[in-house]
């Protein structure tokens, strides 16, 4: 990528910047979510979005394959099991369109039966990426404490059961979770499993737009919104729309500001995300990360907010290097005035986002410990 960089001129790279932005904008990962009603599809799909856009209860869904459920990237697709849909196996992944996902996730609360193995093979035939989840963990193990089980031993018996179950089938991985504690157990390798099987802008997409459940998706976390950042700090600069006043440099606020919305949503700190949490959280952590998000979307929120701060960043940063980003934008783009301000106020946005982000996740893990 580097040597790619280097061999370009500006607007070469400011057009590969433009596109990269435009592609991992409009990534979409298709989902399967495939299991029995009742097993917790809609439960483990609100959890991975980390946003309530699944209706989970005792109603049962229909299938809609023309309006998946979403957010942002993320499209899943609730499928009832192949035994209790109403097509013959032979047409299951036809019907479906199973040959468009990026990913399958089999659901079950006890275990799978002929037509799901089935249906198994089928998918690694194709060479889907086939995820296999035992939802409710938590509620087996309250169970076997109560007969005085210990918690590991009714994980490792329920694991084994499974990988006994599926029978040697080389899927991607077999993972206990519970929706109520996406902390714990197998769902944060869940997610990352599923991040390592994707590609290129997908990744992208699906690492910004899921639930923060572990410190290896904070990191990776972090990594998008920087490379968000310098994306949207070159072209910021490029555009040049907006004089900054006091200062002879003009810069495309409305990117700067999507900027900041972008970054805002990577780290879940948007109203959704946030009510989600609150679930998770004590009374006291609850109103603390409350006013530290509004805090935020105070400081970085519209236009004006962020001339402001443009300002303050721009009249002491004409000698600050930007080195950083070079491999990634090349010497004449890093080295004008725009993009160091940008860059450098979008580095803070995503300081400030990462702190409250810490704060959330180490406040759920203590009420679930
Ligand atoms: N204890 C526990 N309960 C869960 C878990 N996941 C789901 N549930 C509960 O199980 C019930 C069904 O969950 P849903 O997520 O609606 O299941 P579903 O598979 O979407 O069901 P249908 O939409 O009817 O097919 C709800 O009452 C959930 O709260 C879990 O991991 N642990
Ligand atoms: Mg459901």
């Amino acid at each position: 990528m580097n040597m790619e960089i280097d061999k370009m001129n500006p607007k070469e790279v400011l057009n590969k910047i433009n596109k990269d932005l435009e592609s991992y904008k409009n990534a979409k990962i298709k989902c399967g979510i495939i299991g029995r009603s009742g097993t917790g599809k809609s439960s483990l799909i609100n959890a991975i979005a980390g946003e309530e856009i699944a209706e989970v209860g005792e109603i049962e869904t229909t299938v809609n394959l023309e309006d998946p459920i979403e957010s942002n990237g993320l499209l899943f697709y609730d499928l009832p099991g192949c035994s209790t849909s109403n097509f013959p196996k032979e047409d299951y992944i036809k019907e479906f369109k199973i040959d468009e996902f990026d990913c399958v996730i089999l659901v079950t609360a006890d275990r799978f039966f002929e037509d799901d193995l089935y249906l198994i093979k089928e998918l690694l035939a194709i060479k889907k990426p086939v995820f296999i989840v035992r939802t409710k963990i938590d509620f087996s193990i309250e169970r076997g404490l109560k007969r005085g089980v210990l918690g590991s031993a009714t994980y490792k018996k329920i694991f084994e059961n499974i990988e006994e179950n599926i029978k040697g089938l080389e899927v991607n991985g077999i993972y206990l979770t519970s929706a109520d504690h996406p902390k714990k157990f197998d769902f944060s390798r869940l997610l990352e499993d599923i991040f390592f099987s994707l590609n290129s802008f997908k990744k992208e997409r699906f690492i910004a737009d899921i639930n923060i459940t572990s410190q290896k998706i904070l990191d990776e976390k972090k990594r998008i919104a920087e490379k968000t950042v310098m994306r949207h700090s070159a072209l910021a600069a490029a555009n040049g729309l907006n004089p900054i006043p006091g200062l002879d440099i003009s810069v495309d606020l409305a990117l700067v500001v999507k900027m900041s919305k972008e970054v805002q949503s990577i780290y879940g700190l948007g109203k959704e995300q946030q009510a989600f949490n609150i679930q998770f959280l004590d009374k006291k952590s609850a109103k603390f990360i409350a006013s530290i998000v509004l805090q935020y979307s105070t400081k970085y929120g519209g236009k004006e907010a962020i001339m402001i701060l443009l300002k303050k960043v721009g009249s002491t940063l004409a000698t600050k290097s930007a080195s950083k980003w070079v491999p990634f934008v090349g010497q004449v783009i890093a080295a004008g005035i725009g993009f160091k301000m940008t860059s450098w106020l979008g580095k803070d946005m995503v300081k400030d986002a990462e702190v409250i982000a810490i704060e959330t996740f180490e406040a759920i893990k203590e009420s679930v410990d």
